[in-house]
């Protein structure tokens, strides 16, 4: 008997985010967000794709409901959309954003299915950016607001807040990268942002809790860098890898979970920015208790020491493929290269590893001693297309999904305290720069039909979800 079972409280679920499912961006009251303004900029995504239609998720959420429904899903994991809710991101709501959320949660809660509401997955009110973005902590303040109203507006129908969706991706790719909105390239900005985006987890678990009393279950997900050094034995691609530990998720764990920014972390980017943005008391304000930490987790990262920036390619050969432009999300880390990893990849280029979700939990484990983890995001886009019969038979995907979170079994039964896995994605969406070229979906969407098809994955999860225990 080679199955790995799941304890009945496990919790199984899927992931979506507004801007890549729900469509109707000028419908219903909603404002614009940088998502809007980045996509409609020529060049900015491929073939110009943009969020604007979607999956048409707003106008048939009853079947999608429906949909996780007939798949036993115990969760759903959902970002609201800011603009929808609050146009201007600041002051008044938009009552009919707001009704569009409460129906789909209370659908969603008479099914069966327990809400997971992200309020920040990167589709920043248009105006908020105007007035500086994440890079002023003006933004900070607004964000908890907006947190305030929704845990006002929604309370009890939500499972567990997450305050913001992978930090890291919003302040580097959006700031430094600029392959994500809102394309700034500017270094400076994207250490604010990082800062800032702290302080907005902080001010918001807080207001949560203010509103919704301490029982209200409050978390952030982040997606942790797992690197490993191109050479174990060299001392200084170990450093390389550390520095990227430092800055691609220490910058976030340490002011959330320890209270400080590591020392290491200054000294790389001390010369980058006067860091005069980090205020007496902000360290107070973001370490707010965790009731769990969300986890997502795609790839691994080869890098080695380099002597220096590599005229513009540095970062590129990297498994996490950010070649698009000429700047690189690794602020700081001038002299680190990234090494393309072997081995067999997705149909984003990156390296398929199920070890690094099993290292990833166990050294958090370790780490923060028993701290309740989920695994908010994992999943894989690949080229699937329905076969002659109609039927979408996509067995890397589910290759991909067993592997994973067997290795997730294999944390637990290592002492981890992992409570839940969230697939990413329920369905086909708007992957961001890549449009709609790269499927990360369990469940097919036929962009010109809206049909949904269910993949063999989605089938082979519902089992999952039904047994709790790997199908063979
Ligand atoms: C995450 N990287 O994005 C997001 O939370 C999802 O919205 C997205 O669709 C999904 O993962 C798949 O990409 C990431 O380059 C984007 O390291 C880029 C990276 C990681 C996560």
């Amino acid at each position: 008997m080679n199955q790995r079972t799941f304890p009945d409280s496990f919790v199984w679920g899927a992931a979506t985010a507004a801007y890549q499912i729900e469509g109707a961006a000028t419908e219903g009251g909603r404002g614009r967000s940088i998502w809007d303004d980045f996509s409609h900029t020529p060049g900015r995504t491929r073939g110009g794709d943009t969020g604007d239609v979607a999956d048409d998720h707003y106008h048939r959420w009853q079947e999608d409901v429906a949909l996780m429904a007939e798949l036993g899903l115990g969760a759903y994991r959902l970002s609201i959309s800011w603009p929808r809710v609050q146009p201007g991101g600041r002051g008044p709501l938009n009552p009919e954003g707001v009704t569009f959320y409460t129906r789909l949660l209370d659908a969603l809660r008479a099914a069966g299915i327990a809400p997971v509401v992200t309020l920040y997955h990167w589709d920043l009110p248009s105006e908020l950016e105007a007035a500086g973005g994440w890079t002023t902590r003006e933004t900070a303040y607004a964000f908890a607001e907006y947190a305030r109203a929704m845990a006002r507006a929604l309370g009890e129908r939500v499972a567990l807040w997450i305050t913001v969706n992978e930090p890291w991706c919003s302040a580097f790719l959006g700031y430094a990268a600029g392959e994500h909105a809102p394309g700034r390239t500017e270094p400076a900005a994207a250490l604010a942002a990082a800062h800032h985006l702290n302080l907005a987890h902080g001010l918001a678990a807080a207001a949560i809790r203010d509103e919704l009393g301490e029982s209200a279950q409050v978390s952030v997900s982040l997606n942790l860098h797992v690197t490993r050094p191109a050479d174990p034995e060299s001392a200084a691609d170990l450093e390389a890898a550390h520095e990227v530990d430092l800055v691609g998720n220490h910058i976030f764990l340490g002011p959330m979970l320890d209270g400080s920014y590591p020392i290491g972390l200054r000294d790389l980017t001390r010369d980058i920015t006067d860091a005069g943005y980090v205020r007496p008391g902000d360290l107070a304000l973001i370490r707010q208790r965790l009731d769990v930490l969300g986890v997502n987790y795609y790839f691994t990262n080869s890098v080695r020491r380099s002597d220096g920036p590599a005229d513009g390619s540095r970062g590129s050969g990297g498994s996490g493929g950010h070649g698009n432009g000429p700047a690189s999300p690794w602020v700081g880390l001038d002299r680190v290269e990234f090494l393309p990893t072997a081995g067999p990849t997705t149909a984003m280029g990156w390296n398929i590893e199920p070890e690094g979700i099993y290292e990833l939990l166990t050294a958090l484990d370790n780490a923060y001693d028993g701290l309740p983890l989920m695994v908010t995001e994992n999943g894989a886009a690949f080229d699937d297309a329905p076969g002659p019969d109609g039927e979408v038979h996509d067995p890397d995907r589910v290759d991909y999904l067993r592997r994973h979170i067997d290795a997730v079994g294999r944390a637990r039964a290592d002492g981890a305290n992992v409570q839940g896995y969230f697939v990413w994605s329920l369905l086909d969406n708007f992957e961001w720069s890549y449009g709609y070229s790269k499927r990360f979906g369990i469940v097919r969407v036929d962009y010109d039909t809206q049909r949904r098809t269910l993949k063999d994955s989605a089938r082979w999860y519902a089992q999952l979800a039904r047994t709790g225990a790997l199908p063979d």
